[in-house]
């Protein structure tokens, strides 16, 4: 770790003292960036993800070109249920859809359990030749969808609305449910630990659609998942961050879950969150994505109030409270960056 060129991520997330506030960007290798856009022209998305050399590539991307205190192995969350046996289509502008979405015990039954050193040998692939070429510069961070994520897609197929069919799922058939997750969870534990030993710095557990639960169904079919992952994943210093969209009543179980930072959305307000669970984890976090489409004089605006709205002191890490969007001027990311680096230094000594 102390080799590491830029290490204020990592000192960040364990609440030591940096002397500024680190910035990474949820979504930072995609399509806002020209340079991705060339990559993706000459190969499908799924290749993209399974060819080390490319997925390497457009890792590095914003760490050359936005100047991102980390960097975020490319990949997606849905390349699990894909080894597991499940057929991905990833649609230009509809975004991805499983032909075959699991909505019975027999669909279920054909599920494989996966071995990640197997089965996603190519994620730990880009990992190894990932690290080779960022040259100790930034930390890497390795990731995963939490299990109710992940089951969510596996469930609906694809992006949705309402979530009807996993909610039927889960109301109807809890038994298949917890199953599933149960299965998604040992999985995703053992594929973290895997990245983790290839050589990620940090992982993030992605609950993208934590925030559709009510409370109940939250600890339930999202919560004690992602506490078990975190029990089980083998690490000896890479800090764990979950991201749970929305699960504001959530917090102080999510600070208690033992990860080391908490991820925010933007509909949260980070000062009180700090004041809520800020002694128990670091915090990453918050602003607004579509902020980025204002002037340098909005973005910077914006980033001062999410900086003093932290305050003082370390266990921050700057990030958007969701992915950027694809239609984003770089040179607005490339602003945010800056405006983050400059702005930062006086809430630390
Ligand atoms: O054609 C393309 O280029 C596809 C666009 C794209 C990209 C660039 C997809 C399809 N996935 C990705 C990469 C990706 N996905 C990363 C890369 C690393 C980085 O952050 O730079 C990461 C971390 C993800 C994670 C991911 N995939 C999440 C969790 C984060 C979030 O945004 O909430 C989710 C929900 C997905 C599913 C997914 N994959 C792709 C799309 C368009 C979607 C959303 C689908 C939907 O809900 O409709």
């Amino acid at each position: 770790m102390s080799k590491l060129q830029n290490d204020l991520f990592l000192r960040a997330c364990k609440r030591q003292p940096v002397e500024r506030t680190p910035i990474w960007i949820m979504r930072q290798a995609g399509r806002y960036l020209p340079e991705y856009r060339d990559v993706r022209a000459k190969a499908d998305f799924l290749t993209m993800c399974k060819t080390p050399e490319l997925a390497s590539e457009v890792t590095v991307q914003p760490i050359d070109i936005i100047g991102t205190d980390a960097a975020i192995i490319f990949s997606d969350i849905l390349v699990i249920p894909e080894a597991m046996g499940m057929e991905l289509i990833m649609h230009e502008g509809k975004g991805p859809i499983f032909t075959s979405p699991i909505r019975s015990e027999q669909a279920a039954n054909l599920l494989k359990e996966i071995d990640p050193f197997l089965d996603l040998s190519y994620v730990l692939d880009a990992v190894v030749m990932t690290k080779r070429a960022l040259n100790n510069r930034v930390p890497l961070i390795g990731f995963s969808g939490s299990p109710w994520t992940l089951l969510a897609y596996m469930v609906e197929g694809k992006g949705s609305k309402n979530f009807s069919e996993v909610k039927k799922l889960i109301y109807n058939n809890p038994r298949l449910a917890h199953s599933l997750l149960d299965m998604l969870a040992d999985s995703i534990a053992l594929y973290l630990s895997a990245k983790i030993e290839a050589g990620v710095n940090a992982v993030q557990i992605f609950d993208t659609w934590g925030g559709i639960l009510s409370q109940e169904d939250f600890n339930e079919f999202s919560l004690q998942y992602m506490v078990r992952i975190i029990e089980q994943i083998k690490r000896k210093d890479e800090p764990i961050i979950v991201y749970a969209k929305g699960v504001h009543y959530g917090l102080d179980k999510l600070a208690a879950s033992g990860a080391d930072v908490v991820g925010l959305d933007w509909t949260m307000n980070l000062g009180s969150v700090r004041n809520q669970i800020g002694g128990k984890v670091a915090l990453q976090g918050n602003m607004d994505p579509t902020v980025l489409y204002g002037t340098h004089e909005k973005i910077k605006s914006e980033v001062e109030k999410v900086l003093s709205s932290y305050g003082k002191g370390s266990g921050h890490i700057f990030n958007l409270g969701h992915g950027i969007l694809p239609d984003v001027d770089p040179e607005n990311a490339k602003a945010l960056v800056r405006f983050v680096k400059e702005e930062s230094v006086k809430y630390h000594i």
